[in-house]
Formats: structure tokens, sequence, C-alpha cells
């Protein structure tokens, strides 16, 4: 280079480039998804869709004998679910084909229990072909929900079953086109009909499937699927081990292939697990996961939907959305605008990122190679990306806006087939030349969007301040979000005093009590307030500063439990179960053997046609009823039984219980627990309440 220094620039350039080329990406770290796992959590957001015999009996799930002629959808419009699930901004909708009552939306060769049975189009009918169709036709993938419990069919529990279960992933997996995904609900065993046995039937969840031969027949009739499954084997996928729409904020797309997988592990994957298996969120757009019409004003709010998406898609997890379908066939009106409403809210959010007009810097590139640079994270190609060299594990990348530019939400993605790294981040902002911390947070994954209030700055530092090795970040967002205002919480307590929770210490509260919408003309709530009788509440939050109100929140109340005593039971403390609070709950001591019995004096005779109960929830020790009984009296001696059952879905889905009765007039009610859902004796109660006629 020196004897030829006229030529030295050309031979340095050369020997820059060379090096470049030289300069190898980093190896891959730890379990690595596949490309069928890549696909699919490219997909980032897609429908569920509950449709069954469910859908005309307001069930949670049928027993199994639920007669097939009531299925008989009269303007039954795959096309529309298809539609509204694109306008939506899904990329491919999954539907229970068969439900845990073992109804089949597709007329199945193997049983009778089907549509083929069904008045609807005389039998002819087949819903999973009319769906395959409109997702063709709208550009989505399909799914299939296959419920491995069947509380229909004679051989559930015996090796036969398998066969039959098998045979018609067969048929689903062979006759409908490509099926992106499937999915193996975990509720399993119990009672049942059973082609008319009607008893309980225990299966050892580990083994009774033999899912590594079920899992070997899926691949090898769609080779491009990803399988879901929350019990058993390890699959593709997990469960969140919520259905609340939410994954931790912690969460690694790692577990241990074998071996069993508690709840909070499910929240928050294993940080040196051994196998690859993401977190899908599964959450429904009502409370519940089937049309029920008592629902139709509990559909989710923007606010609580843009939750959900930060605390899912934002977590390094995908979103699956659900729509219950009513017995007409369609989506109802209310689900549509909400989930069309929360497309528009999310687009507004991620508008205009604002890395476009700006300049990165990193502080260490992998051998200085531009193809590694700072630039790659910020060139909206998600297959390039900055990299570090091998022996970093912490780095900071620093967005230079240029001008001072105001954001509130930082958006960051690791290249996910090198393997999932950042054990640690910070984001700071430079404010009037001092670095300000905005969030600090742990894993990024896929995908990583951190919320933060509004600041202005003229540069971003993102510093990664623990890695399991060289950090490999393929993309970096920075978007100014439109605010949204959260609609309050009311409750109403045992005295009737209704109090009202805003979200944020800053939006002013207005409340309506003759279920009209409030405005900023109705009465603004300072402080609770002593009311009477039954009463319909409707409060919104409004912020003054941008003159913008939340979603409205309704609840209606029944008359205050004021007069209500709790008998045999000494702890004051037992009261958190009448005061409204959902967050408060007791439970009685385990040393009590089951059925164990709640008793309350109403204070008067009442004339009662519902009781309501909320589970404690309580993820560590849970005291959730599973199967109750229910009775009235008016002495306190002598009991009338008016209604006893199951719970379905209250051990992942623990909401709010309301079970009508033939109206009986009451002085006593006694709410019996039979059994919990974890099968010992810990019983406990947010709240219970009872509904007058
Ligand atoms: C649960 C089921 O038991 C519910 O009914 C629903 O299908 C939900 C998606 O999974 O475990």
């Amino acid at each position: 280079m020196i004897r030829y220094f006229s030529n030295g620039m050309v031979l340095l350039i050369f020997t820059i480039s060379l090096n470049c080329n030289q300069i190898d990406s980093p190896a891959p770290y730890g379990p690595i998804p596949s490309e069928n796992q890549i696909r699919w959590q490219e997909m980032e957001y897609y429908a569920f869709i509950h449709f069954s015999l469910n859908t005309y009996t307001d069930q949670s799930w049928g027993y199994g004998d639920e007669d097939v002629n009531l299925f008989n959808p009269k303007d039954l419009d795959c096309g529309q679910w298809a539609r509204i699930c694109k306008e939506a901004g899904m990329k491919g909708i999954i539907i229970t084909a068969k439900h845990h009552c073992g109804f089949c939306l597709w007329p199945s060769e193997y049983t009778e229990y089907s549509v083929k049975n069904a008045p609807w189009k005389d039998g002819k009918g087949d819903v999973v072909r009319e769906l395959a169709e409109a997702c063709k036709e709208y550009g989505l993938k399909l799914g299939i929900y296959l419920s491995p419990w069947d509380r229909n069919h004679p051989d559930y529990g015996k090796s036969e079953y398998i066969t039959y279960f098998r045979n018609q992933l067969r048929e689903l997996l062979t006759n409908y086109g490509e099926i992106f995904e499937v999915w193996y609900d975990g509720a399993n065993g119990g009672t049942g009909y059973y082609g008319g046995a009607n008893e309980n039937r225990k299966i050892d969840r580990t083994t009774y499937y033999d899912w590594k031969n079920t899992y070997k027949l899926v691949r090898e009739l769609q080779p491009n699927i990803v399988i879901w499954n929350d019990g058993g084997d390890r699959a593709d996928l997990r469960w969140v081990g919520t259905e609340g729409g939410w994954v931790g904020e912690t969460n690694w797309s790692l577990l241990n292939a074998s071996g069993d997988v508690p709840f909070n592990m499910l929240h928050y994957g294993v940080e040196n697990g051994d196998s690859w298996v993401p977190g899908e969120v599964n959450t429904s757009i009502r409370p519940e996961w089937f049309y029920h019409p008592g629902e139709d004003s509990r559909v989710k709010t923007v606010p609580q939907l843009m939750d959900t998406y930060y605390n899912s898609i934002g977590r390094n997890g995908t979103l699956l959305l659900n729509f219950p379908i009513m017995p007409n066939g369609l989506i109802h009106p209310n689900d549509e605008k909400a989930s069309l409403d929360f497309a528009h809210a999310v687009k507004e959010a991620f508008a205009t990122n604002l890395v476009e007009n700006a300049k990165a810097e990193a502080s260490n590139v992998r051998g200085n190679a531009r193809k590694f640079g700072a630039s790659k994270a910020i060139d909206s190609n998600n297959n390039t990306y900055w990299a570090t060299d091998d022996n970093i594990t912490t780095a900071s990348l620093t967005i230079n806006f240029g001008k001072p530019t105001t954001f509130n939400r930082f958006l960051a993605q690791e290249y996910i087939r090198l393997g999932q790294r950042v054990k640690a981040f910070t984001v700071e902002a430079l404010v009037d030349g001092n670095w300000l911390e905005l969030a600090r947070a742990t894993t990024i994954g896929y995908k990583r969007i951190l919320r933060f209030p509004t600041v202005t700055a003229t540069q971003l530092r993102f510093s990664i301040t623990d890695s399991k090795s060289c950090p490999v970040i393929a993309n970096i967002g920075i978007y100014d979000a439109p605010q949204i205002l959260t609609p309050p919480a009311v409750i109403r307590n045992q005295i009737g005093e209704i109090i009202i929770i805003p979200a944020d210490a800053e939006s002013d509260i207005y409340y309506t009590l003759d279920g009209s919408t409030p405005t900023i003309d109705a009465k603004k709530y300072i402080a609770p307030f002593p009311t009477e009788g039954k009463l319909n509440v409707s409060a919104i939050a409004y912020e003054a500063s941008s003159g913008k109100s939340s979603p409205v929140t309704h609840e209606e109340f029944d008359v205050p439990r004021t007069d209500w005593k709790i008998v045999g039971i000494d702890d004051e403390k037992v009261y958190a179960i009448l005061d409204g609070d959902p967050v408060t709950a007791w439970h009685h001591g385990e040393d009590k053997n089951l059925p164990i019995d709640l008793v309350i004096d109403l204070g008067y005779e009442q004339h009662i046609a519902e009781f309501r109960y909320l589970p404690e929830a309580n993820l560590w020790r849970p005291s959730i009823i599973a199967n109750y009984e229910f009775y009235v009296s008016a002495d306190n001696k002598r009991w009338t039984l008016v209604s006893q059952g199951e719970f379905a879905n209250i051990k992942n889905n623990p909401l709010w219980q309301s079970v009508t009765f033939a109206p009986s007039n009451a002085r006593y009610i006694k709410f019996r627990a039979l059994a919990n859902t974890e099968g010992n004796n810990n019983i406990g109660y947010a709240e219970v309440d009872v509904i007058t006629n």
C-alpha cells in the first residue's frame, strides 16, 4: 500500500469491501423458529370464530346432548365474517369446527352429530367449506379448532375415540385446502352425555391422545401448518396461561420440550428453554366465547382493545381475537364496529414512523461492516439488521431526529431467525441537553412496543443493557400515537353508594342515572354518593385540554345489599364479597371439607330470579367454584334447591357467572360449592349478588 501510494485509495477501498464480505452474520443463538413459525408470527393478528349448538342454547360448553335441530342459521354468510376480518386487518380465521359438545360444523362421515342432520340447508350445508371459500375470496388463511374433548361421543375416554379424532382431523386437513393452524383446546374430560352414558370420564391428558402420532399425521397432511396445544406434548405454539388478552411483559418464545408448564411460565416463557414455542394471545371481543344476547352491550371498547394490542402483539405475541356468531349466522354489528374502530385506532397510532428522516448511530457495529450498521435497524426492511461484535452484550443505538420531535411509542424487533437474545433494555430521550429515561423493559423478541407519556426530544437512545449474546435488531419504530381515553369503572358498595373510578388522574368524570349517554352537561362526579333501588349508571371520562371523551361505561345494579348478613362466618373481612369491588375477595379456610356453603340473610323476603358469582382472580391459589347448587329458604331451615350445575370454562375465563331460575321468594340464600377447578377444597368469592324481579 505504501509502495503504490498513487493507487493506495483504490487498494484501501478494495480492502474494506473485502472485509465487509468477510464479516460473518452472527451465529444463531439457542433455539430458533421454524419457517412455519416465522410465517405464523408475521401474521400477527387473526380471528377466532366460535359457533356451534351453544350459540342456540346460550351456553359456554354444551353437554353433548343438545338437539341438532337447533342448528339453523337462516342468514349464515361466511363472506360477512371474512369481509369484517379483512377490513379489521386480520390475516386469517380459525373456526370451532367441533367444540366440546361434539357437534360438527362440517358433514363428517364419522358421526351423525353434525350439520348433515340439522335443518340448515336441509342437511346439505357445510360451514367449514363456506368459510374456506370466503377466506379464499378475501385472501385470508384458514385455521381449524378441533376440540379433543368430545362430550357427545360414546367412545370418549377409550382408545377407539383416538381413531375417531384422527379420522376427523384427516377430513378437515384434506378437504378444505391449506390450513395454517390447528387448535387443540386443553379443556379435557369431565361430565358429559357420551352417547347416553351421562357420566364423568377422566382421561390423562399427557398420554391419552398420543399427540406424537397425531402431530405426525397433521404434518404429513399439512406441511406448512403450526400446531397449538396447551396440554400434552409440546406443539409449535403455546397458550399464554390466560384468556384475558395479555402475555407477560417478559415474554421468551421458549419453553422446555418436556415437563409440566405451570400457568406463570406460560405467561413469560422460559428464558433458557430448549424449544422455540412462541405465545399466542387468545381472547374474545366480548366477555365470553360464544354468543350471548346479554353481552351485546359488553363488547370491548377501543381503549380495551388497544390495551390488548399492546399487551399481545406489543409483547412478542400474536393476537387471536374471537367473534361469537349470532344464531342467525352473522357477526353482530356492535362487534363489527368495535373491530373496525380498533383497526382504525391501530392505523392511526402507527401512521408515521418518525425514524424515516432520522439518522442512527450505534455504539458498536459488527466488524465495522456497513451491512450490520445502525441504519439497518431503521431501513424498514425486516431482513436486514444492526448487529454487534460477538463478545458484546450491552450496546446502544442513538436515533437523531435533527429537530425537536414529539413521540410516545417505541417499537423494536429482533431478527428472530437468529434466536431471541435481548434480556433488558432502556429507552431515553434527549430533552434540553439531558438524557431522560422514558422506559425500562426486558425482552423484545419478534416485536416489542412500549408506551410512555408524550415527550419532545431531538434524539432517542435505545440501550441494550443485557443480552444472551450479541444483539441483532431488525427494526426500530418511533411513533406519536393519539391519546385514547379509557372509560371509568363504576361500582356500587353494600350500602348503595356509587363509586366511579377514573383510569387516569387527569380526566373528569360525567355520569347519568337514567341510562342516557352522559355528555359534559351531565352531572360531574366528585365523590361517592348514596343511591337507592335498581339503577342504571352511565359514565364517561372527559379531558378538557383535548376535548376528548372516552367510550361510555354502562352498569346496571339491582337493589342495594344494605340489609344482607352473611350467616355463620365470624370474619368481618367476608364482607369483601359484597363491597362491589371485583378486586377484593374472601375465601374459606382450606381445612373445610366439600361441600362448602355460603349462607346469606337478605334481611327481608325478596322475589329473586337469578344469582351471580364473580370468582376471585388469584392465579397462585385458585379458589374458583366449578360445580354448585343454589338454594332458597324463608326461615334458614327448610331449603329449596332452585339451580345446580357447572360453571363452564370458569377456570380460563374467570368472569361473572349468572344463573337464572324460576323466580322464588326467599329471605335466605345458600350457595353450595361442590367442587373447585383444582380438585381441592379452596373455595372463595370476589362478589356474590342476586337479581330480583
Ligand atoms: C377454552 C374453551 O373451553 C372455551 O370454550 C373456548 O373455546 C376457548 C377458546 O378455549 O379453553
